[in-house]
């Protein structure tokens, strides 16, 4: 099994600036935790970071044939695109969505999601380790599908 993770944008910037929402850890930080969880989990992954909406797009269209399943942080977009919940829609591959910090307890306007609509679940506020929690659900989602 395969999946990518989808990182939108400024999660590059991860580590150096608002720690207590997104923790110190730097991005290639994450990167590694990715990897080890997907590792830990017998899946193979592959990582995007990507500062534009219509990138994400592209990630999401092409990944319809090569991936079994995605996890997104679609950081900023999640409040605003409609383009890449219907690209998620369109590939119809199962889909979590995952959130450093906790959206609800913010500011109002992220309190809304456009991309939840087209995801199994959405896990927020767990820093790093909501992205290895979506990799295990999705693993387990899929496995018990195939049986
Ligand atoms: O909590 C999350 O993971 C977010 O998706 C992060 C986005 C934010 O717009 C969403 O509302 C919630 C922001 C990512 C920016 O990350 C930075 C990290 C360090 C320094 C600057 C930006």
């Amino acid at each position: 099994m395969k999946f990518l993770v989808i990182n939108g944008p400024n999660l590059n910037l991860l580590g150096t600036r608002e720690p207590e929402f997104y923790g110190s850890g730097s991005y290639a930080a994450l990167v590694q935790s990715i990897r080890q969880a997907a590792a830990a989990a017998g899946i193979r992954v592959k990582t995007v970071q990507t500062n534009h909406e219509g990138k994400i797009v592209d990630s999401i269209q092409k990944a319809a044939k090569k991936y079994d399943g995605i996890v997104i942080n679609p950081a900023a977009y999640t409040h605003t695109s409609v383009a890449i919940l219907d690209a998620l829609k369109a590939v119809g591959l199962p889909a979590v969505e995952v959130h450093l910090s906790d959206i609800q307890s913010r500011e109002e306007f992220r309190r809304h999601s456009y991309i939840s609509p087209a995801c199994l679940k959405t896990i927020a506020g767990k820093g790093f380790a909501g992205y290895a929690e979506a990799i295990a659900f999705l693993a387990e989602y899929i496995r018990n599908k195939k049986r």
